[in-house]
């Protein structure tokens, strides 16, 4: 029985007082949709069933390279954050996993880790190497690359670092390595683009060879930063091509902050899904490059349309099809805790949306090219407010119908503030 750091009497109190408004919204909407043939039971079964993991590395307040300003509270280790994830998840009740960074969440007891987690109802995700910056008395620098370094010994650290992550996650019981590497180049002519690729694929081997029979190996491209001018798994393309070379345990992981703006990430999406390399996601907005700003906070619509094209595959029944959900964000000026919560419930708004699209109709449109109408069909759940079948899960989930109100009324930042110590300035994203 998972141990709540929230009085449950808090969370009570908190919904008694929005009940009556709550079940006259969710009759009205029920019967809003029951005019379209829709049964809000079914959506809701379907959205009480939708979980999207915690980044570790996003409960503690983020930064840029320029100014890092943390919050009252910040937590120290992975214990801290676990506790915070356990908050996050008491109240919002759709964030069931946790996925770790290593070495950020390295700790000395990996079986009392996953005992703390599974106090506070919760298990872990995929696990992240980190081979993009140098740990103390690390013995090859990742300076020009990691992966793809032209010295056959720093790639040999970094196959043995991500072999070192599999190792961790089997004992805290993930099944899954999140790769990415910011190799690359900031000059044309610094880099051998084929060649880099090569060693890529040469290095990705030897880690895809040490996988678990169990386990799956995501590819995280992006389009530039660390490296300005090339990143060697720099597009869906990219990263496409060596999960086909590595084979079918090796998918594509689509962060929706890697993308040039204006790139159709749906289409990417749908292509993915196509060819069955379809990893998951990292969930964030932004507005002009990797921005890491809160899901949903910038461009809900395409949002959207990323799970109207998963919701349409998982109903056209796309074998293998298993996309694992992940917020990948940095919250340099919130909250951590309640840009999680509200952001987990933007992404669970979108799932609930696209569960709204009356497929046969659009279907019907697409092929007798009824273009209007058919871009209409989407607009129809896009614009359906489903906010009482949220509140409505989280509620029978034992969790908050507002989690941002509940979370302040516990007063728990101003608790954990009392007791962790007050953290200095600094840079960087963690
Ligand atoms: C790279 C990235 C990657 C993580 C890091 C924290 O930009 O999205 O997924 O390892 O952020
Ligand atoms: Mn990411």
């Amino acid at each position: 029985m998972s141990t709540s750091t929230i009085a449950k009497s808090v969370v009570d109190a908190h919904n008694e007082a929005r009940l009556r408004d709550l079940r006259s919204d969710y009759a009205h909407l029920g019967e809003q949709l029951a005019r379209r043939h829709i049964d809000i039971e079914a959506v809701r079964a379907g959205v009480a069933a939708f979980g999207v993991a915690i980044p570790s590395w996003g409960v503690g307040t983020g930064g840029t390279r320029f100014a890092r300003f943390p919050g009252p509270g910040e937590p120290r280790h992975v214990f801290d954050k676990l506790q915070d994830c356990g908050v996050i998840h008491q109240l919002a009740r759709a964030t069931p996993t946790v996925s770790l960074h290593i070495p950020w969440d390295k700790c000395g007891d990996w079986s009392e880790l996953r005992q703390a987690a599974a106090a506070q109802g919760l298990s872990f995700d995929a696990i992240n190497s980190n081979t993009f910056s140098d740990q103390k008395g690390q013995a090859h620098s990742y300076k020009f690359g990691s992966l793809t370094h032209t010295d056959a010994a720093t790639r040999a650290q970094a196959v043995e670092h991500n072999l070192e992550c599999i190792a961790i996650g089997q004992k805290i019981g993930s099944k899954a390595l999140t790769v990415w590497v910011g190799d690359g180049s900031n000059f044309p002519g610094q880099q051998h683009l084929r060649r880099a690729f090569e060693r890529y694929l040469e290095s990705t081997r030897r880690i895809y060879a040490a996988l678990p029979a169990d386990w799956r190996m995501f590819l995280e491209h992006k389009i530039c930063e660390p490296a300005f001018y090339s990143t060697v798994i720099q597009d869906w393309g990219s990263s496409f091509l060596a999960a086909s070379a590595l084979g079918a345990k090796a998918q594509c992981l689509v962060d929706l902050g890697h993308h040039a703006p204006s790139v159709n990430i749906e289409l990417i999406v749908a292509r993915l899904v196509a060819a069955g390399k379809l990893a998951g996601f990292h969930f964030n907005d932004s507005k002009y490059g990797d921005d890491d700003l809160d899901s949903g906070s910038i461009n809900p619509f395409q949002l959207f349309l990323v799970f109207n094209e998963l919701v349409d595959a998982a109903q056209s029944n796309v074998p293998d099809f298993q996309p694992a959900y992940m917020l990948d964000q940095s919250h340099n000026v919130t909250d951590p805790i309640e840009s999680l919560m509200t952001s987990a419930a933007a992404v669970q708004r979108c799932y609930a949306q696209a569960l709204l699209v009356d497929r046969k109709a659009l279907t019907a449109y697409q092929d007798s090219n009824d273009v209007l109408m058919a871009s209409q069909a989407l607009k129809q759940a896009y614009q359906t407010d489903v906010t009482p079948i949220l509140q409505r899960v989280r509620l029978e989930a034992g969790g908050a119908i507002d989690p941002v109100a509940a979370y302040r009324a516990s007063a728990y930042r101003d608790r954990v503030a009392e007791i962790r110590p007050a953290a200095g300035p600094s840079s960087g994203i963690v």
